[in-house]
């Protein structure tokens, strides 16, 4: 399996998974400004939406989008208990969370890292994502991991989405519990390995 990443961008989060399984997998690095991979290759052809995550598997099928990718890799390795069972109700509040990531988190991030949005919409996009992690901030105020007490692959993902904070100048201070949140899993012997070999560790 090949994993098209770009160093600390929300291919981190299938990252982190795939070691927290144990499944190997060949990291292949995309320049997402130019769209080519690290050997040349055109990017497009692979996603022809250009963004990373994608997932190549070993019979050259192809799968996009992070939060699918994560839980195709949860499935792999049940016995990691990364995600609840297909079709319970646990894993439909799985679900829940990493669309609620996916959508409220993630792409309003996305639109802070773009210089052609103007200061004005990147101040109301900073006020929805201070409502929104006060949301969760909430449920980590009463448990350790977004689903309970057990880590996910929706952990996998809010880590992800939660690092991006400094470098849009959104502020995490007024909520301790998730920057105590992002200690606990950057602890993660995966998460380290994940972010060492992204280039990442000081
Ligand atoms: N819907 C996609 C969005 C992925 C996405 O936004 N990837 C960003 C990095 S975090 C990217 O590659 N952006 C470059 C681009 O859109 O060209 C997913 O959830 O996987």
């Amino acid at each position: 399996m090949k994993l098209y990443y770009s160093p600390g961008a929300c291919s981190l989060s299938p990252h982190i998974v795939a070691i927290e399984i144990g499944m190997p997998v060949e990291l292949v690095r995309v320049d997402l400004g130019t769209g080519r991979t690290e050997s040349g290759e055109d990017y497009s052809k692979i996603n022809p939406d250009g963004y990373v995550p994608a997932l190549a598997l070993a019979d050259g099928d192809v799968l996009t989008e992070g939060p699918v990718i994560v839980q195709y890799l949860a499935d792999q390795a049940e016995d990691k208990e990364l995600a609840p069972a297909y079709g319970s109700r646990a894993r439909y509040r799985l679900m829940q969370w990493l669309n609620f990531i996916s959508t409220e988190l993630h792409k309003t991030y996305s639109s802070l890292f773009d210089s052609r949005v103007p200061p004005d919409c990147k101040a109301l996009f900073i006020e929805r994502l201070a409502q929104r992690f006060t949301h969760v901030a909430a449920v980590l105020e009463t448990q350790p991991y977004l689903m309970g007490e057990q880590f996910t692959i929706a952990d996998a993902y809010l880590f992800t989405v939660t690092s991006w904070a400094p470098h849009v100048g959104f502020d995490l201070s007024p909520w301790p519990v998730l920057t105590a949140y992002q200690s606990r899993v950057a602890a993660r012997p995966a998460v380290q390995q994940a972010l060492a070999e992204e280039g990442l560790l000081k």
